[in-house]
């Protein structure tokens, strides 16, 4: 019975099969437990003795259960913290961070550059009057200037709402409360009823420039818009200023510089002409200072409004401006030079 109880024991490897072999032999209908209860069947000369090696028995197995118990649960945890195991030497796993969208990135670029020359950044409503949008910046109704900005309206009855199709509202919103001097730049998202293609969205980003003060002139605008062409595109930049119309200014440019991807024949973003427009310019109008009740023989000023998707566009040869907002990554981790 030692042999074979001890012999047993040492095979088990877990509690469950320990407490059977408790059962088994030290238990209440264990086999030890039997045979120390048949003591008294025995003739009364062997009980003692009998009685004793039982006993001694008894006392070694549960010992030797006790031992193995402690060892059993040594095995047990053993083989837990192997399956638990973390491997502390393996590499983290990078966090995805994201990045700016392009057209943020080229707005604070932009801005940056102009508040260097002097100028406040100032932001504005993109639902806003029609006469704002038009009326003040020198555009009546039934103008037909007015559907050169292909407005989406949110109300067109007497008091027209509308989302604004450019940030030139601004100018009007900037001068109403303001006295000059004033230095402003207008960055903002515009809506235009448009059919999207490779250079066109519905939704866009213009920013607004505005300059008024006593003795302002066209050579100012020009030379801010060179200075300012040549720290985005670089030193090298030559720009060009050709007439444009505009109703709310006059005389009205449009600004270009010359290609910096021509390589001789067939360049697809100028169209071999050599020049890139940037932006629309030009001298306020004489009726829109009068519109804000500045006096125009007194004050003069330039405004400018460029698109800023056209601007990364150039930067980086962006194809098509409908990768702006279609949310794919593959194109927007592109642009990750986090400020
Ligand atoms: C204007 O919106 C004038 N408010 C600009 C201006 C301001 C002129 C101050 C004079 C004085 P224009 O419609 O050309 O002008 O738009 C200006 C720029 O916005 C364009 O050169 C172009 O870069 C961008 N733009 C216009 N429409 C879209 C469009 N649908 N998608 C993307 N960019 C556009």
């Amino acid at each position: 019975l030692r042999q074979r109880a001890k012999r047993e024991l040492l095979a088990i490897t877990t509690q469950a099969a320990l407490a059977e072999w408790y059962a088994r032999y030290l238990g209440r209908r264990g086999e030890l437990t039997q045979l120390l209860r048949a003591l008294g069947t025995l003739p009364p000369e062997q009980r003692p003795i009998i009685g004793r090696l039982a006993n001694e028995l008894r006392d070694e197995l549960q010992a030797a259960y006790e031992e193995r118990e402690r060892e059993v649960r040594e095995i047990e945890l053993a083989a837990r913290i192997a399956a638990e195991a973390i491997d502390v030497t393996l590499p983290g796993r990078r966090p995805r961070i994201g990045t700016l969208h392009p057209v943020t990135q080229m707005i604070r670029e932009v801005t940056d550059i102009f508040a260097h020359l002097g100028f406040q950044v100032v932001e504005g409503p993109e639902v806003e009057y029609g006469s704002y949008a038009f009326d003040a910046l020198n555009i009546p109704p039934e103008h037909p200037a007015r559907d050169v900005w292909d407005t989406i309206f949110i109300e067109s009855d007497q008091k027209e709402i509308v989302l604004r199709p450019h940030t030139s509202p601004m100018q009007i919103r900037v001068m109403e409360r303001r006295k000059p001097p004033v230095r402003v730049v207008v960055p903002g998202r515009c809506y235009r009823y448009e059919a999207v293609d490779a250079t066109h969205e519905w939704h866009f980003h213009q920013i607004e420039g505005l300059a008024v003060d006593e003795q302002i002139t066209m050579a100012d605008l020009k030379g801010t818009l060179a200075e300012f062409a040549r720290q985005l595109f670089g030193k090298e930049r030559r720009v060009r200023f050709r007439c444009d119309f505009f109703p709310f200014v006059e005389p009205g440019v449009d600004f270009a510089i010359d290609c910096m991807f021509c390589r001789g024949e067939g360049c697809r973003v100028c169209g071999q002409s050599g020049w890139i427009e940037i932006l629309g310019a030009g001298m306020v109008h004489p009726q829109v200072l009068r519109n804000v009740g500045y006096d125009p023989d007194r004050y003069t000023g330039w405004a400018f409004g460029m698109g800023v998707e056209r601007l990364v566009m150039l930067r980086y040869g962006v194809p098509d401006i409908r990768y702006f907002y279609q949310g794919d990554l593959r194109f927007l981790a592109q642009f990750d030079r986090i400020p």
